[in-house]
Formats: structure tokens, C-alpha cells, sequence
């Protein structure tokens, strides 16, 4: 189909901030290739009872709707009201995410078991010191045991948590005792992982939770067993089976495809199968074959948060977060793209038959139509990964060099700031940084995390909130989508501390990082909740006593909930940059946006404009300060 030019241009530049995000969104348009951007246009207008949360599908009597203005119905059939449906509505897709990050966490343990007991194939045990650390919370005796010992019992004890009896999650106590307080006053305190989202699935079915404070209170519980359960056990984990992350730099956007080499990406959020296909890209064999079907090597690169995990620990270059799977692929240039699961478009194989690119699912969980599937199993995870690496190379050839067009300008990132990193960085201790938030030098920081959702410009969100944000000599620590777009904006570099105030600059010119830290994945937020926990804890107060804040610019998905939600029940003031659909309930808006500060000492807001963004969480930075004094 031909479109003109100047206005494919001008729709890139609507949809992207990121010029070679830019360049590939006009060419997938001038290969009739359809985005994220094509299909929202076609489902507008989008239903506005759904936007507001007032539609309720949940049992036969229905689909039900309230009307929030006119004379309609104020009641669904079985009597529930606005405040109802709004509140299971979301109570569910909190759930959802929770689930999804913590099924990952457990799937990572699985492995750790299964590495543990000599039953998979190319894992060992890496970070023995975390391992020693984590023996130690659970009182697991190290005397004379090997490694595999340990990590049996630990992996055994973690995987316990998920049903466990005992009416606490282990990790909670990492949290200081004045903040485990507020959870146990206000009745939020995790009890099992599993139990908690079941519980959801239960109180949201018919004729259960009919008081909308008390669902969205069991919310809160919800998600602190996600992040101080599910995603901390799956970052914790991780780190054990493949190193914590240390800061390194590398390369990201587009421009990262490799016009000479078999490329293949990596996308999705479990890094248990891609650590492996980068075992295998080292095989010597492979090369040699790569080199025999005219390649000049291979070349891995991530893609949203398996991309993160990848980058953190690897340096591994990543092409792009969400809303770039579909642009990767329309690159032309893409020999296999590798998926485990969560954030995948159901549509990517229709993208990728467009082009020569092979699809290839790995998980029982997560199949596609049209894809190839590998099944990952951790005893066969070697072979496994040689086998995709083979198939990238044996496509190479089906390449079409009249359609391939790839950025060439990388930009140069750092990341790998795990929380042990930051805090050895410092000399050990968090005393440096609380000494520069004391002195005023550092006002706070603030956890920018989440999605990509093409209702807002792509990137558009995150990188204006940042540069806002240090600005105002704001800290910055991101995961998941936002810290690559700041990435591709080039915030994640030591240079980038030229924008920052200069209280920030000074402090990041003398320990020569970015005033944007890189702190990994999405179940990586984790990571946000130890920074706090730690500092607050050498500072003998809450995680609410500080001067932190929260912000979801581009959240488009259920897991985005769950994490808002476990920063705001950690004490955490949190902005998010795209409505939630609540708004059909005044009384849920006002528990949400501003009751919950009794009970928390943290609200939500919802600001879509940055500028205000950073307004709002400036305000709520200083208002801490303010109370502890400085
Ligand atoms: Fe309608 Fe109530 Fe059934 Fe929801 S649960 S669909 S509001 S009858
Ligand atoms: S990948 S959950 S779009 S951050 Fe973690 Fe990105 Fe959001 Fe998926």
C-alpha cells in the first residue's frame, strides 16, 4: 500500500520520541506491516464505561454496566454498585499481576532445585554470597555443606513460601520494623504468595467482598506478596543461579541489529532460557556454521525486561522495550526472535511472517499460534538453546537485503545497579547518600518504572518525567521499559549528569555515574524496595519516613498495578502517568488518591503531563523531608 512519505514522517513523529524508533515506524508503514499504533487507532472510541471500570462480566446474570451520569441503572443485576465493580475489577488485575511475577519467581526457583540437585543442564551456582545471606534468613546451617547443599535448602525454603502456613512471607522482615508495623496495624502483613492471590480470586467472585475498602485493602496485601515475595524470591534467585548485577555499559535501541550477523532477540521476562542461548551463542561450532551460511557471527540482543535480565548481568546489548518488538522485527533484519512470556503481542507471528523472521515460544505457559515451539526444560536447556541458535543460523540466508533497513546509531548506556552494587559503590555503607540528602545536595529519588502503551508517545513519558526529574536534583532509579527508554535518550549515561541540578551532578561527577540508575527487570523492582528498606533501616525509620516517590509514566499492564501498589503500601507516594479505570467511583478515588494516607502514610495520583508529574512528586519529596527535619 503507498503511503506518502511526508505523512508516514509525521505519524513516526507522533508515535515515537525516539529517532530511529521513528524510522522504523515509517518503514513497517510503508511495508503495509500493522503496529500497536494501527490497532488502537481501529478500536477507537474505546468504550467509555470500560475506561471508567463500571462494566462487570464477571457472572451470567451479567455483562453489567452502571450509569454514572443519567438516569441508568446504579446497581448491576445482583445488587453490586459502582464502587464494587470498580474496586473487584481492579482488586482482579492487581491479581493478575501478581500472579504473573511471582509464577516467574517460582519458575526461577524451580531451576535453582533442579541445579541444586545435578538435574539441569549448563546452571551452577554463581553468587554464593547471596546464597550464604538468604541460608542465614531462613536459619539454614551452612557448617560443612557444599554449595549445592545450601542451595537445595534455600530453593526449598523459598519455594515453600509460596503456600506456606506459617502466616508470614520470609522477605517482609527485610523491611524495617517500623514499616512491618504499619502492615501489621493496618491488616496488610503477606501471608503466603499463593494464598493472597487466591484469596483475591475469591473475594472478587459474586456475592463475596461486597465493601469495596476492605477489596482494595486485601489489594495492598496482594501486592507486598509480590514485591517482598514472588518478584523479590525471583530476583534473588536469579542472581544466585547467574550473579548479581555490577555496573557495565553497552548499547541500546534499533541500531543494535546487526546488518552482517544472524540476529537473534530475546524477549519476554524469564531469563532462565536465555542465559543458556547465550552459553550457546559462544559454541564454537555454531560460529564456524554461522560463518559457512555467509555471517559474520552471532548476535544476541534483549528485548524488554529477558533483555534487562540479560543487559544487567551481561552487558548484552537491548533493541528496545514493549512498543519495539513489532519495529525489531520490521527491521527485516531478524533471524529468530525468542520469547518466553508476558508483554508478548498474541499478533507477533503475523508481524514476523511479513518478514523471514522465525518465532520460537518456550514456554508450556506461553504458546502462540504460528510460532515454533521449543519447550524449555532445565535438563535439556543446553541442547535446547544450540538448537534455536542453529535455526537463527540456518535462516540467515533467507534474508532479504532489499528490505532490511537498521538504525545506525546505538546509543551507549551503564547499567547492572543492583542494590548490593549501589550500596558497595558508596563504600559499603548508605551513609554518603543519606549524608547528600541531608545536606540537600540530593532532594530524593524516585523509582520510574513500567510498560510502553501507544496511548502516549512512545517514550515520551518516561524520559521527560526523568529529565524532570533530576532536574530538580531528584535521583532516579528505573526497571523494566522506562530505564531502556532513558536508555535510548541517552539518560543512562555518566554525561547525562550535565542535565541534572547541581547537588545531583556534583554527586554523580564524583562517583562517576548517571543521576539515572539502571536497576533491572520488572520483578527487579524488588531491587527499589531493598534500596528504601536499607536505607531507612540505617537510618532507624520507615520506608514511608523518606523521601522517595514513585511513578508508572506509560503503564499499560496488570503487573504495573501490583507493583504501584506494593511501592504506595510500602510508604511509597506514587504517580501514574495513564488513568487506571476507576474513575467511575468517586468513593475508590478518594480511598485511592487520598484516604490511604491514614492507613500507609502514601497515596496514588494519576498525572499524565511529566511536568506536573514531577510537581507533584517534588512536593510529596519535600513534605518527608520536611517531617524528619532536613
Ligand atoms: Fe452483573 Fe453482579 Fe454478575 Fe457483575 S457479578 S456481571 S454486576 S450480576
Ligand atoms: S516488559 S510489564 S511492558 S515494563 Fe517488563 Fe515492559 Fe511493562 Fe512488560
Amino acid at each position: 500500500m503507498y503511503i506518502d512519505p511526508l505523512v508516514a514522517q509525521k505519524e513516526a513523529e507522533k508515535r515515537a520520541l525516539d529517532k530511529t524508533d521513528q524510522e522504523i515506524i515509517e518503514k513497517a508503514m510503508h511495508d503495509g506491516v500493522e503496529t500497536a499504533w494501527d490497532r488502537l487507532a481501529k478500536q477507537q472510541p474505546q468504550c467509555g464505561f470500560g475506561q471508567l471500570g463500571i462494566c462487570c462480566n464477571r457472572c451470567t446474570m451479567g455483562p453489567c454496566r452502571i450509569d454514572p451520569f443519567g438516569d441508568g441503572p446504579k446497581r448491576g443485576v445482583c445488587g453490586a454498585t459502582a464502587d464494587l465493580i470498580v474496586a473487584r475489577n481492579l482488586l482482579d488485575d492487581l491479581a493478575v499481576g501478581a500472579a504473573a511475577h511471582s509464577d516467574h519467581g517460582r519458575e526461577v526457583l524451580e531451576v535453582l532445585l533442579d541445579t541444586a540437585e545435578g538435574k539441569s543442564q549448563g546452571y551452577q551456582i554463581i553468587d554464593e554470597e547471596k546464597l550464604g545471606t538468604i541460608a542465614a534468613e531462613y536459619d539454614i546451617g551452612t557448617e560443612g555443606k557444599s554449595k549445592e547443599e545450601i542451595a537445595r535448602e534455600v530453593a526449598l525454603a523459598m519455594l515453600e513460601e509460596f503456600g506456606t502456613i506459617k502466616n508470614r512471607i520470609q522477605f517482609a522482615d527485610r523491611a524495617p520494623e517500623k514499616t512491618g508495623e504499619m502492615w501489621k496495624g493496618a491488616g496488610i502483613t503477606p501471608r503466603s504468595v499463593d494464598r493472597e492471590i487466591v484469596e483475591s480470586m475469591h473475594r472478587i467472585h459474586m456475592g463475596v467482598g461486597a465493601d469495596y475498602a476492605n477489596i482494595l485493602l486485601h489489594g495492598l496485601r496482594t501486592s507486598l506478596s509480590d514485591g517482598w515475595g514472588g518478584s523479590m524470591m525471583a530476583t534473588d534467585a536469579s542472581d544466585i543461579l547467574f550473579g548479581t548485577p555490577t555496573p557495565n555499559s553497552s548499547w541500546v535501541n534499533l541500531g543494535v541489529l546487526s546488518k552482517d550477523e544472524v540476529n537473534v532477540v530475546l524477549h519476554g521476562h524469564n531469563p532462565v532460557l536465555s542465559e543458556m542461548i547465550v552459553k550457546a551463542a559462544n559454541d564454537p561450532e555454531l560460529k564456524k556454521l554461522a560463518e559457512e551460511k555467509g555471517a559474520k557471527g552471532i548476535n544476541l540482543v534483549g528485548m524488554c525486561c529477558t533483555g534487562n535480565e540479560l543487559l544487567m548481568r551481561h552487558g548484552i546489548p537491548i533493541a528496545g522495550n514493549m512498543l519495539d518488538q513489532e519495529l525489531a522485527i520490521a527491521t527485516g533484519a531478524v533471524e529468530v526472535m525468542v520469547i518466553d512470556y508476558q508483554c508478548i503481542f498474541p499478533s507477533i507471528t503475523a508481524t514476523a511472517s511479513c518478514y523471514h523472521t522465525k518465532v520460537v515460544a518456550t514456554s508450556e505457559k506461553s504458546k502462540v499460534s504460528g510460532a515454533i515451539y521449543k519447550e524449555f526444560r532445565p535438563e535439556t536447556a543446553l541442547d535446547s538453546s544450540k538448537e534455536i541458535i542453529r535455526m537463527a543460523i540456518e535462516n540467515f540466508p533467507n534474508r532479504n537485503p532489499d528490505r532490511v533497513k537498521i538504525p545506525d546509531k546505538p546509543i551507549k548506556m551503564m547499567a547492572g545497579f543492583s542494590e548490593e552494587a549501589i550500596r558497595n559503590a558508596l563504600g559499603g555503607s548508605y551513609k554518603p547518600l543519606i549524608d547528600a540528602i541531608v545536606s540537600g545536595k540530593i532532594k530524593g529519588a524516585v523509582g520510574v518504572v513500567g510498560c510502553n502503551n501507544p496511548k502516549i508517545k512512545h517514550d515520551y513519558g518516561h524520559v521527560m518525567l526523568g529529565k524532570e526529574l533530576i532536574k530538580r536534583n531528584i535521583l532516579v532509579v528505573e526497571t523494566g521499559c522506562a530505564a531502556i527508554a532513558s536508555g535510548k535518550a541517552g539518560l543512562l549515561l555518566p554525561e547525562a549528569a550535565d542535565m541534572a541540578g547541581e547537588g545531583l551532578k556534583s554527586v554523580c561527577k564524583a562517583l562517576g555515574i548517571p543521576p539515572v540508575l539502571h536497576m533491572g527487570s520488572c520483578v527487579d523492582c524488588s531491587r527499589i524496595l531493598m534500596l528504601g528498606a536499607n536505607i531507612a533501616k540505617e537510618l532507624g525509620v520507615g520506608i514511608e519516613d523518606l523521601p522517595l516517590g514513585g511513578a508508572a509514566p506509560e503503564w499499560y499492564s496488570q503487573k504495573a498495578v501490583s507493583i504501584a501498589s506494593y511501592f504506595v503500601a510500602s510508604g511509597v507516594y506514587t504517580v501514574l502517568g495513564i488513568p487506571p479505570k476507576i474513575f467511575g467511583s468517586p468513593n475508590v478515588v478518594d480511598l485511592l488518591t487520598n484516604k490511604l494516607d491514614g492507613v500507609v502514610h502514601a497515596t496514588f495520583a494519576v498525572e499524565p503531563d511529566p511536568v506536573k508529574a514531577a510537581d507533584l512528586l517534588e512536593a510529596a519529596i519535600e513534605k518527608k523531608r520536611k517531617a524528619l527535619g532536613i
